[in-house]
Order: C-alpha cells, then sequence, then structure tokens
C-alpha cells in the first residue's frame, strides 16, 4: 500500500512531510516512506550535524518496535507531530514525553499474534524435544558413530503458565490447548470470560507450570519479573525441573539470574527469542545446549512484516492527511 502525499483536491501541492527513521528501516516499509515523505534514515546517528539542520522540520519518526527515542530526541524535534512504530511492543518510546508535547505514538498490533504465538509453540517443542541438538547429533555424525540422544522431556499434556493475557497470550493459549496443556496464567488482573485459570503473580504461576512463556509488554513495570525467586519456583514440586520461554522483551527476565539457574539445573531449559542486551548475547547463554536461541524473529515472516509494514505506513498517512491514525497506542487513544 503506498499512501500518496496528503494534498487536498484544489490546493497547491505541500512539500511531504519530513520523517527520520530512528531504525533501519524494513525494505518493505521503506519504500513506502520514501515515496510519501522526505525520509533522513538515521541522520541523528550519520550526521549529527546535518541532522541539527534538518531537525526543526521534522514531523514524524519511523521506529520499529526495538527502538530507542527518548524524551531527549523528542524535545530537539520541535515540529514533532507523530511517532510511528512498525511493531507492537513500544517500551522504547518515551510516551509520556511524547504525550506532554501533543506528540501521537501509533503501533501495529493484532497483525502479528499468530506469528508470535507461533514461534512461543516452536520455542517450546524445540527445547522440550531437543530439535536444534537432534539435528546436529543426526548431520555431525553422531547418530551412527554414538547412539541415540538421551531422552527428552514431553510437553502434550503438560502445565503451561502464560505471564500476560492480551492478545498474544490468548493465541498462545488456543495453540497449547491443541496439545491438551493444562493452561494458567497471570496478569495484572484476571481477565473476564476467559476459560483459563488466573493466578496473581509470577512465582505462583511458576510453582504450577512446567512450561512457563512470557508474552507481556517490556518497559519499566515489568522489568525483571522473572527474577531468581520466580526461576526456582518453576515446575513447583515435580520431579521434572520447567523450562522457560520468553517472547516478550529481554527486560522482563533477569538474564544473569537465569543464566545462573540454567547452570546450576534449578530450570532444565529456556527457549529465548530476546534478550536484555539485543544483538549481544552472553557467551555463558550462548554455551549452554539446553537453550535454545532465536535473533528475535518473532514476527518476521514475510507476510506479518508485510502487514505491519503496511499499518505503520497508514498510521503515518492518515496522521498527515488529518485522520485519526488506525492503531495509536492505548496511552494515545482519544488524543487524536
Ligand atoms: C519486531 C517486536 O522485532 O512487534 C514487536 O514489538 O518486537 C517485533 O515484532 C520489530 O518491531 C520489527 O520492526
Amino acid at each position: 500500500m503506498n499512501a500518496p502525499p496528503s494534498t487536498p483536491a484544489g490546493t497547491a501541492a505541500q512539500a511531504p512531510a519530513e520523517i527520520l527513521s530512528v531504525t533501519r528501516p524494513s525494505p518493505l516499509l521503506e519504500p513506502q516512506l520514501r515515496a510519501a515523505f522526505t525520509l533522513h534514515d538515521r541522520l541523528h546517528e550519520s550526521d549529527p550535524a546535518a541532522f541539527a539542520a534538518v531537525a526543526p522540520r521534522i514531523r514524524g519518526i519511523a521506529a520499529s518496535g526495538e527502538s530507542k527515542v527518548s524524551a531527549e530526541l523528542i524535545a530537539s524535534l520541535p515540529a514533532l507531530e507523530v511517532i510511528s512504530v512498525m511493531g507492537v511492543g513500544y517500551d522504547g518510546i518515551d510516551v509520556a514525553a511524547a504525550r506532554a508535547r501533543g506528540v501521537m505514538v501509533t503501533h501495529t498490533p493484532d497483525v502479528l499474534n499468530d506469528d508470535v504465538a507461533d514461534l512461543a509453540l516452536a520455542l517450546m517443542l524445540a527445547t522440550a524435544r531437543q530439535i536444534p541438538l537432534a539435528d546436529h547429533h543426526v548431520r555431525s555424525g553422531q547418530w551412527a558413530a554414538a547412539g541415540p540422544l538421551p531422552l527428552a522431556r514431553k510437553m502434550s499434556g503438560a502445565r503451561l503458565g502464560i505471564v500476560g493475557m492480551g492478545r498474544i497470550g490468548q493465541a498462545i493459549a488456543q495453540r497449547a490447548a491443541a496439545f491438551n496443556m493444562a493452561i494458567a496464567y497471570t496478569a495484572r488482573s484476571a481477565k473476564p470470560g476467559l476459560p483459563w485459570r488466573y493466578l496473581p503473580s509470577a512465582q505462583a504461576l511458576a510453582a504450577e507450570s512446567d512450561f512457563l512463556v512470557l508474552i507481556t509488554p517490556g518497559g519499566a513495570g515489568t522489568r525483571h519479573l522473572v527474577n531468581a525467586q520466580v526461576l526456582a519456583a518453576l515446575g513447583g514440586s515435580s520431579a521434572e525441573r520447567g523450562i522457560l520461554v520468553n517472547v516478550a522483551r529481554g527486560s522482563v527476565v533477569d538474564e544473569a539470574a537465569l543464566i545462573d539457574a540454567l547452570e546450576r539445573g534449578v530450570i532444565a531449559g529456556a527457549g529465548l527469542d530476546v534478550f536484555a542486551d539485543e544483538p549481544r548475547v552472553p557467551e555463558r547463554l550462548r554455551a549452554l545446549p539446553q537453550v535454545v536461541l532465536a535473533p528475535h524473529i518473532g514476527s518476521a515472516t514475510r507476510a506479518t512484516r508485510q502487514a505491519m509494514a503496511d499499518l505503520a505506513q497508514a498510521n503515518l498517512a492518515a496522521h498527515f492527511s488529518g485522520q485519526t491514525p488506525p492503531t495509536p497506542v492505548p496511552e494515545c487513544r482519544g488524543h487524536g
């Protein structure tokens, strides 16, 4: 979808709005941005002097779910009106600073629910059934040389705890139901109308879970929600230790405590798509065979990234044609 620059019929053509990309733009979004706007691609990082010259004209920011947009950057852009995040998570954006300036923040919810839920199930299975090790066992010739792999962990019928019961959490629960898993969740409050059991804290949930899946928003409110105590509780009194899967944000887990728990066998394994300091992943974590690692690919399919790019562009196009963007972040709803 290519949104045309906003020029009401019968009026003189206006110069396209100037947009700052704070991340390397997705190849699915960049052509749309260039067709509709004047795009300054990471100019604040690559050429601060040139950035200072154009900063007063920048009216929009294009960001990704991992981008940082600080109060300082917002303050340096006096004409800023809108920040469009290509991602559902926006914990790197200082939304309070944006709102204080009347700047609209938008994101791309829903279109990625299926992919992130699919990846959560894939990491649960890959970790429990040691798929990367099994693949290596065959490729390396170990199967013929050393015989079968050690036995793995059964997933069907196990207890699943989900931390965060938004739209993606519900998509994960629906998939897990097909594996006959006993599903419970924690969230800020119980969600009326859902068939799954609510527990009031991550620690209480961990104590009743074989698999603990994290899909809660990042940011200050959930920082290190999964700490040493929660990891120690995982699996409860079961003879088998639990498995942690994180498809949320690296900040939700105390990564040092996680590495310690894995090294000491406090938990059985982990499937991780997100990390504390991406793309840097600690060597100690990378050395552990009971861990399955992915480079933040929750939404990384062609179909979903296309839908996300189109929605990120539609949010900018709507704003600059004087309409309310389709998907403002909750804090900006009703402020369009
Ligand atoms: C992407 C994400 O990494 O949606 C999010 O919050 O973390 C991911 O989908 C990213 O935002 C793609 O631009």
